[in-house]
């Protein structure tokens, strides 16, 4: 069996699931926000890592069917954890093939309608690149995202194809800093300039800004002289089960 028709039958079988990543103030290292991460353990060839997986399924029409899975997955397990009175905001990955091709709007209005859930606590994050393909398509889901209360995030900030225009024109509320300029911020000038630019452009335009890959204090001590003061990285924790979540969610107040 081809991986392909593997992930299929992992999708219909129930054999992806979900782990968490926190996001952090690195002021006071409070939990600000929830990463959602689909991760694929195989029967026979175990983890599967989704650097693997994901580019099978975008080959194919599977990322449609993944994304629908991650979102009706991730919106569950919020609507439990509101239940017991953990109020943390989660954010969900989307593919560009979901906004192209799928029914984004649509999705998210049946999730938050099934699970009931405050619109307020759920967050999608999109690639720079996925807002390219199909502008003024786009701007609609986004203009009709927003108007139900759901933030949008973009993911891997720097790395692809992104105009100010962009930023401007589209209802975005975060920008996520890719890994590669927080690997770099300690020994490249010219990164630490660019995240320094990027943090006042998020500033004047009030975009939350938040650092991905954040690995040690070194980094954060960076990152808080060039004015970016959230971040998400294995410093904080490594992703993990909702029950670990929830445990380590008890531990920090
Ligand atoms: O979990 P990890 O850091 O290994 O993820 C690697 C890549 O897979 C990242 O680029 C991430 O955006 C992507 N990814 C992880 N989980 C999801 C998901 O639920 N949906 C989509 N579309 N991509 C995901
Ligand atoms: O592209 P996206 O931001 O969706 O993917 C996040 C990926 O980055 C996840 O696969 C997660 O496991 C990984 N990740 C999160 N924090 C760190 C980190 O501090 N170091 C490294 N190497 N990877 C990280
Ligand atoms: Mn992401
Ligand atoms: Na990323």
């Amino acid at each position: 069996l081809d991986l392909e028709n593997e992930l299929r039958n992992a999708l219909d079988q129930g054999g992806l699931h979900l782990e968490f990543q926190p996001q952090n103030s690195l002021v006071s290292g409070d939990i600000i926000g929830t990463e959602a991460l689909v991760r694929w353990y195989h029967p026979v060839k175990g983890r599967i890592p989704p650097v693997e997986f994901i580019p099978v399924a975008e080959e194919s029409s599977l990322i449609l069917e993944l994304d629908r899975y991650v979102l009706d997955r991730g919106c569950k397990q919020l609507a439990q954890w509101q239940q017991k009175g953990i109020n943390i905001k989660l954010a969900i990955n989307i593919s560009s093939a979901q906004l192209e091709k799928g029914d984004l709007l649509g999705l998210v209005s049946a999730c938050l309608d099934t699970y009931q859930i405050q619109p307020e606590w759920l967050e999608l994050e999109i690639t720079e690149n996925s807002l390219i393909k199909s502008p003024t398509e786009v701007a609609v889901i986004l203009s009709g995202l927003q108007e139900m209360g759901v933030s949008i995030a973009i993911d891997d900030f720097g790395t692809g194809y992104s105009s100010f225009a962009m930023l401007k024109d589209l209802p975005i509320n975060k920008i996520k800093l890719d890994k590669t300029f927080i690997d770099a911020i300690e020994t490249d000038a010219k990164d630490r300039k660019i995240i320094n630019t990027i943090g006042e452009l998020a500033r004047s335009l009030q975009l939350q800004l938040i650092a991905e890959g954040v690995e040690t204090n070194s980094q954060v001590m960076r990152l808080l002289e060039c004015g970016c003061y959230q971040g998400q990285g294995f410093l904080f924790a490594r992703p993990m089960s909702a029950s670990d979540y929830e445990e380590m969610l008890a531990h920090s107040h």
